[in-house]
């Protein structure tokens, strides 16, 4: 079984929970407490897909970037997207502003990698109702921009749909 490896950010406003998503995938942990990154952080995890074409499983090594938040006032680094593959934009259920962003984001990462896909996370889907679930999940669907796979609503604290987002991500990449 062959493997390769490829590049991967996740993006979006301080305190949306990208640590915390690569937490759960990662180590299948989570902790209440924020600590925020400071610059990047670099994991790696492997994951395996279905190759349909070739009929055949492959071993992807994903090298998951967490980058530091952003703000209005202080943009993320573009240099930190280089040689990405994907990135997972990541919002905030509980701060419209932070989903408001998420449009910006892609075109930040999309900008330095024009072939790159995006998989949008709704994340902290825990702390509200699934009837505004559905609705912010159609409204930050970007189905007519090249780069977008699909959109979540996940939660690091419960696990919901963590796995799928790496998951569809990867194979979105080969
Ligand atoms: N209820 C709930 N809390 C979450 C979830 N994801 C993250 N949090 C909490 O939100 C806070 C921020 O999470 P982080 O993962 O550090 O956020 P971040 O996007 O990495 O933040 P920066 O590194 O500062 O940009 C922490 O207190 C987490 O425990 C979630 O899905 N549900
Ligand atoms: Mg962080």
């Amino acid at each position: 079984m062959s493997t390769i490896s490829k590049k991967i950010c996740l993006i979006g406003d301080f305190g949306v929970g990208k640590t915390s998503l690569i937490r759960r995938f990662v180590d299948r942990q989570f902790s209440d407490k924020y600590l925020s990154t400071v610059g990047v952080k670099i994991s790696r995890k492997s994951v395996e897909i279905i190759d349909s074409q070739q009929a055949k499983n492959m071993q992807l090594q994903l090298l998951i970037w967490d980058i530091e938040g952003s703000t209005k006032f202080k943009g993320i680094s573009a240099s930190y997207f280089q040689g990405a593959k994907g990135a997972i934009i990541v919002g905030d259920v509980t701060r419209p502003e932070s989903l408001e962003n998420i449009s910006e984001h892609i075109q930040a990462f999309t900008k330095v990698n024009p072939q790159g896909k995006t998989v949008i996370a709704l994340n902290k889907s825990d702390l509200i109702d699934a009837e505004y679930l559905e609705k912010y999940r159609q409204l930050y669907s970007f189905s007519d921009n090249k780069s977008f796979v699909s959109t979540y609503a996940s939660s690091a604290k419960t696990g919901k749909n963590v796995d799928e987002i790496f998951q569809s991500l990867a194979h979105s990449m080969i």
